[in-house]
C-alpha cells in the first residue's frame, strides 16, 4: 500500500490586535485613519500570499486572552508551525509587564506593530514594555505597517 503523504502546510503567522483596536475605522481616522480591522485583516492576508505563508488576525479586549495567545504562539513556534507574531498590543504596549514576561518566556519572535507614531505623541506612549523583547518593531506607517512588519518577520525568519 502506498504511503499516504500530506503536503506540508504553509507557516503560520499570528498577527495579534489588543485593546480598543476593535475600533479601528470608527473613531479618531486623524490618529488612526479610516481602516478599519476587517481592512487589515486583508492587507496581511494579500502580503502573506507573495510571502508564502499564512495569517491568523485576532484582536482582544482581554489581556489574559492575550496572553494565552502568546503561550499558544511560542508552543507552536517550538513544534515548527508558528514562524512568529506581528502585534499591536493598543495601550498594554505601554502597562504590562506581563505581556513582555510572556514573550520572553515563550521566545516566540514578535514584531511588534504600531498604527501611529507614538513617539510624536503623549509622553506615556513614548515607553513600551514590549520593544525591549521584541525582534523588530514598525512605528507610524498607518496600517501600511502590519504588511512590513509580516515582510520584515518572514525575512529575518528566513534569512536570520
Ligand atoms: O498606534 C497604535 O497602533 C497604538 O498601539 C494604538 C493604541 C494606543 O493606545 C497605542 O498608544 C498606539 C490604541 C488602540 C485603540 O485604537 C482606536 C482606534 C480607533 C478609535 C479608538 C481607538
Amino acid at each position: 500500500m502506498a504511503a499516504v503523504t500530506s503536503a506540508p502546510q504553509p507557516p503560520v503567522v499570528l498577527v495579534l490586535n489588543g485593546a480598543n483596536l476593535n475600533l479601528l475605522g470608527t473613531r479618531e481616522p486623524g490618529v488612526y485613519g479610516a481602516a478599519t480591522l476587517a481592512d487589515v485583516e486583508q492587507l496581511c492576508r494579500a502580503e502573506a500570499e507573495r510571502l508564502g505563508v499564512t495569517v491568523d488576525l485576532r484582536q482582544t479586549n482581554h489581556e489574559g486572552e492575550l496572553l494565552d495567545w502568546i503561550h499558544e504562539a511560542g508552543r507552536r513556534h517550538a513544534a515548527g508551525e508558528v514562524l512568529g507574531v506581528v502585534l499591536n498590543p493598543g495601550a498594554w504596549t505601554h502597562t504590562s509587564i506581563a505581556l513582555r514576561d510572556a514573550i520572553s518566556g515563550t521566545g516566540v519572535p514578535v514584531i511588534e506593530c504600531h498604527i501611529s507614531n507614538v513617539h510624536a505623541r503623549e509622553p506615556f506612549r513614548h515607553h513600551s514594555h514590549v520593544s525591549a523583547v521584541a525582534r523588530g518593531i514598525v512605528v507610524g506607517f498607518g496600517v501600511h505597517g502590519y504588511p512590513l512588519a509580516l515582510a520584515g518577520l518572514v525575512t529575518v525568519q528566513r534569512t536570520g
